[in-house]
């Protein structure tokens, strides 16, 4: 009797949810809506983020910020803007000399003041510096393994991408420094052995688990995972394996090193006490045709704002807390940030935020407070502002271009050749009767019944544009060779004698 009574009160005592539960952010990269199993691709294998799909909630209308990385990062990592934070036009390159400003507060500084361990498994982009001025470890990540920027910023055509000697496919950028790999601040491989990465990866992010839950800390593990970006990699495990030929590799690789790190949560006990979300940073490169990604059925990819570059996959899960399901309600890359921190009674930044804590959404099945989505295309213009809007189910595209990233789709709008065009009034799509962005409602005049949807969506963009503050644009501070990261910085000649042998 006595046993009973105190297994009931102690179930009405516990809280809703546990106040440091371990944090796992997966985001992919160039990884188009289309793309997975459980968003219907037909011949993806996918099993570990469908099972995540299955046992979580799926987004069906979960946005990113921008079509391309480095302001993707940047808006995920402080629940800001891009424009903000100074992250445009376009992205960081290996001598950038500007870096996510060091005064921006991360995801990994706000948990950090929560005692949680940090760190970052993968890609960056978020600039690199003088001395590793931008680099991760100093915005709150303690543990870095990875690389700086994109992969297929040095040279790849002598690298190995696939086991028995497999060239890379593709010249990438050849006037570049090999590509590094850190570990925290150090290059521990130049060039990268990209055969090897994903075990090396694993076996990290394994310790790094195993070892928070051993010392009875909460921990944040952010997997930038950078497998599905050109050119595609995959170690011998893997190759060879999926019926979409070496796209289906990569991306079967990186479904894989997720199901890992669900094994390894599982093992270490804390299931009930992880939230694992997951999402992309921008749309696919079909450019690269079948070694690009898709959208699915989705207008465009990457470095556009149509759906299909910036409409990305994303599930939430948590065992036992994040009711199992599909939702059409909205969210963004913005909302990590103040959701975590609701998460976990973090105290937000003092800084103006642009997400929203969906907490209440994501565990109690309120609805998201989220209503708008901003797409701002790649390269920002003040005077330009964002180029589409979305209030509810409806999409207001102010301007349109195409881009090089989103070539060799049969849809003229997509391709490079598409110019910047100003629309005014706006083209105006209903995303739920036509996700596919086919049928401008105002194609023949301003019909009486959306005069009202027009007014609000004009009114929405204009306090946004009026409102908005620019930050000095980090890019466009320019490149200077000498900030290459090189292992062997007195070599010459220069960039191609950085390599070390590991
Ligand atoms: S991205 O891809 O970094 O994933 O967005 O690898 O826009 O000039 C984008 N770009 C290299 C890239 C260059 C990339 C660009
Ligand atoms: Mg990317």
């Amino acid at each position: 009797m006595a046993v009973w009574i105190f297994i009931v009160v102690g179930f009405f005592l516990q809280p809703v949810f546990s106040n440091h539960p371990n944090i796992i952010l997966i985001f992919a990269d160039d990884l188009g809506y289309g793309d997975l199993g459980c968003y219907g691709h037909p011949t993806s294998l996918t099993p570990n983020l469908d099972w995540m799909a299955s046992r979580g909630l799926r987004f069906k209308d979960f946005y990113s910020t921008a079509a391309v990385c480095s302001p993707s990062r940047a808006s995920l990592l402080t629940g800001r803007y891009q424009t903000r934070s100074g992250v445009y036009p376009s992205v960081f390159f290996p001598s950038s000399r500007g870096g996510l400003p060091l005064s921006e507060v991360t995801i990994a500084e706000v948990l950090q003041s929560q005692g949680y361990e940090t760190a970052i498994i993968g890609k960056w982009h978020l600039g690199f510096g003088l001395n590793g001025t931008f680099l991760p470890t100093r915005q709150g990540f303690q543990h870095f393994l990875g690389v700086p920027f994109s992969h297929d910023q040095g040279p790849c055509r002598t690298l190995t991408c696939f086991p028995l000697n497999t060239q890379c496919y593709g010249t990438c950028d050849i006037g570049e420094a090999p590509l590094p790999v850190f570990l925290n601040e150090e290059i521990i491989q130049q060039p990268v052995n990209f055969t090897g990465l994903i075990p090396m990866y694993l076996e990290f992010s394994k310790s790094f688990i195993n070892k928070a839950v051993n010392d009875k800390k909460p921990y944040f593990l952010y997997y930038a995972a950078h497998h599905t970006h050109y050119p595609q990699f995959a170690s011998a495990k893997y190759t060879g394996s999926s019926p979409r030929g070496r796209y289906g590799d990569a991306l079967l690789e990186f479904d894989g090193s997720i199901g890992e790190l669900l094994q390894t949560v599982r093992e270490s006990g804390t299931l009930d006490n992880t939230l694992i979300f997951f999402t992309s940073d921008n749309g696919p490169e079909t450019m690269r045709m079948e070694r690009g990604g898709s959208s699915g059925h989705l207008k465009c990819g990457k470095s556009t704002t149509y759906e299909g570059g910036m409409r990305e996959p994303a599930i939430a899960y948590w065992e036992g807390k994040i009711k199992p399901g599909v939702t059409s309600e909205l969210g963004s890359i913005l909302d990590i940030l103040p959701t975590l921190a609701a998460l976990t009674g973090a105290p937000l930044p003092n800084v103006t935020l642009d997400g929203y804590d969906l907490s209440e959404f994501l565990l109690l099945g309120h609805k998201s407070p989220r209503n708008t989505i901003h797409y701002y295309p790649p390269s920002i213009d003040p005077k330009t502002g964002i180029f589409a809007l979305r209030v509810g189910k409806y999409k207001a595209h102010f301007y349109t271009q195409g881009a090089f990233h989103s070539e060799t789709t049969p849809d003229p709008d997509c391709r490079i050749t598409a110019l910047l065009t100003a629309h005014d009034p706006p083209l105006l799509f209903d995303l739920h009767l036509d996700p596919a962005e086919n049928y401008n409602l105002l194609n023949r005049g301003i019909p009486t019944d959306l005069a009202p949807v027009l007014h609000e969506i004009l009114q929405t963009r204009d306090q946004f544009e009026s409102s908005m503050e620019y930050g000095e644009s980090q890019i466009n501070l320019g490149t200077d060779t000498s900030l290459r990261p090189c292992c062997n910085p007195e070599c010459t000649p220069k960039p191609s004698c950085c390599q070390c042998k590991n």
